[in-house]
């Protein structure tokens, strides 16, 4: 370590980021953070504190995942109590009871017979894993030939080879040559020409789902196993599904026997006003994937939630006495399991998500304040999330959105950009002051960039 590196008492202090060069940050330009670090020591409720000691308002649940606010006391005594208890237990041929009654727990929370559920330690490793179980579904099945993966243009799913490979964000793929060759990917939905500043769902696009018959006949649809999809896609910029365009969706592969799977590490718990986006638009998938909110992002955690059909098939057909050669050291990891089984708890006690229901047409009228601001070309929202998509600057895109994630933390909002779409997701919790708040800072900051 280099003579400045920092001592604990700075770290607690926040005062003196110095030495910040050891540290590599994900998904950050480093060499720009580096220079002009931003710091949070202190998190609460709504708020975050950062290093100089000034609040900033959450509007996006950390990234997408604090859905009951931060600090939240019954989740932390349930952290603490548990690794006082037992800090951790091997996973593979042992068990310990929270694991099992944290998955009956969610089985209740799902729609229809999605009722078994298989622990990760994330969002990734969920994408993952749900991949693999499509394709050890149709090996058990005797369809070994089902292999094709199917997502969609500006799809999220992670950054595993599998959810990159099935994701549709093209600077995330760049430097990653070898990815899964069985793919193939759905358009996306977005279209400021038929749907720019819709309430809620779009009325235009639910067509674009018949792509998948044509990608059907194309590989022959005997050769897909899954496609996935994000109900409502978040990190590409809130992008919301057109109506009647996921019923179509399920429709088209219960006709070919192609597993959908809904990744749902955003859309779950809570984010539109239903447990699960599942829950919302009235389908059952055969595969949900969650993470984030399962544990209100206090412990690292992700699970699949599987179809009985899906858990009986390579159960029952299985040859091995191990059903599927897959699992992680920290699959269902005790702190885990109790900062789940709290958070569950609490989001039932508080009603979040009837709450997060009854607030949406208040945030929707929030953003849509937002239709006339400079440079604003849409606006969307759903549950408690939304988009702001800004016109890029035409010698410089994603530099604008990124000045105003500057300046609105400058002036003590939290807010995201991806591209030029500025995208919201605050905790389940917030108040009317709070949404006030947020859309009269994103206002002033808008009539300050250029
Ligand atoms: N699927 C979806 C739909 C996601 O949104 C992942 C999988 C991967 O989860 P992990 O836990 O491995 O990161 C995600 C993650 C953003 C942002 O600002 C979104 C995510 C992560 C970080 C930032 O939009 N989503």
């Amino acid at each position: 370590m280099s003579p400045s590196a920092l001592s604990s008492a700075d770290i607690n202090l926040g005062t003196n980021p110095n030495d910040l060069e050891p540290y590599w940050m994900p998904f950050t330009a480093n060499r720009q953070f580096k220079n002009a670090p931003r710091l949070l020591v202190e998190a609460k409720d709504m708020h975050y504190t950062n290093a100089e000691g000034r609040k900033i308002l959450d509007g996006t649940a950390g990234l997408w995942c604090v859905n009951a606010g931060h600090g939240r006391q019954p989740i932390i005594e349930a952290v603490q109590k548990q690794v006082a208890t037992m800090d951790y237990a091997p996973g593979f041929q042992m068990g310990h009871p929270m694991s099992f009654a944290l998955a009956a727990r969610l089985a209740t929370m799902m729609p229809g017979d999605l009722d078994h559920v298989f622990f990760t330690n994330s969002g990734s490793e969920a994408v993952d894993t749900a991949l693999k179980i499509a394709l050890a579904y149709h090996h058990a099945k005797g369809n070994a030939a089902r292999r094709i993966l199917i997502g969609r243009a500006r799809g999220y799913h992670g950054v595993g080879f599998g959810g990159l490979s099935v994701g549709g964000m093209a600077p995330n793929k760049r430097q990653f040559g070898n990815l899964l060759g069985a793919v193939d990917h759905l358009q996306h939905t977005h279209s400021l020409e038929h749907n720019a500043f819709s309430r809620g769902q779009p009325t235009w696009g639910s067509h674009l789902a018949d792509e998948l018959e044509t990608l059907a006949e194309l590989h022959g649809a005997h050769s897909i196993a899954a496609v996935i999809v994000e109900p409502m896609a978040g990190s590409t910029g809130v992008l919301i599904p057109p109506i009647g365009y996921l019923e179509r969706l399920r429709k088209i592969c219960n006709h070919h026997g192609i597993l959908l799977i809904f990744d749902e590490v955003i859309t779950g718990f809570g984010r539109l006003g239903a447990s699960f986006a599942c829950e919302r638009f009235d389908l059952i998938p055969d595969i949900v994937t969650c993470a984030k909110g399962l544990t209100n992002a206090t412990v690292p955690m992700g699970g699949v939630i599987v179809r009985k059909h899906i858990y009986d098939t390579l159960i029952n057909n299985s040859e091995e006495p191990i059903e599927l050669f897959h699992g992680y050291t920290y699959s269902g990891h005790p702190l885990a399991c109790a900062a789940a089984l709290a958070t569950l708890e609490l989001y039932h006690t508080e009603g979040l998500f009837e709450r997060a229901a009854e607030l949406e047409s208040y945030w929707e009228e929030g953003v849509h304040s937002l239709s006339e601001a400079p440079h604003v070309i849409d606006v969307r929202n759903m549950g408690l999330a939304a988009g702001i998509e800004l016109e890029p600057r035409p010698d410089a895109p994603t530099a604008r959105a990124f000045e105003m994630f500057l300046k609105c933390y400058d002036d003590g909002v939290l807010i995201r950009t991806t591209a030029d779409t500025i995208t919201l997701s605050p905790p389940l919790i917030i108040e009317h002051s709070q949404i006030d708040k947020i859309f009269s800072t994103i206002s002033e900051c808008l009539s300050k960039v250029a």
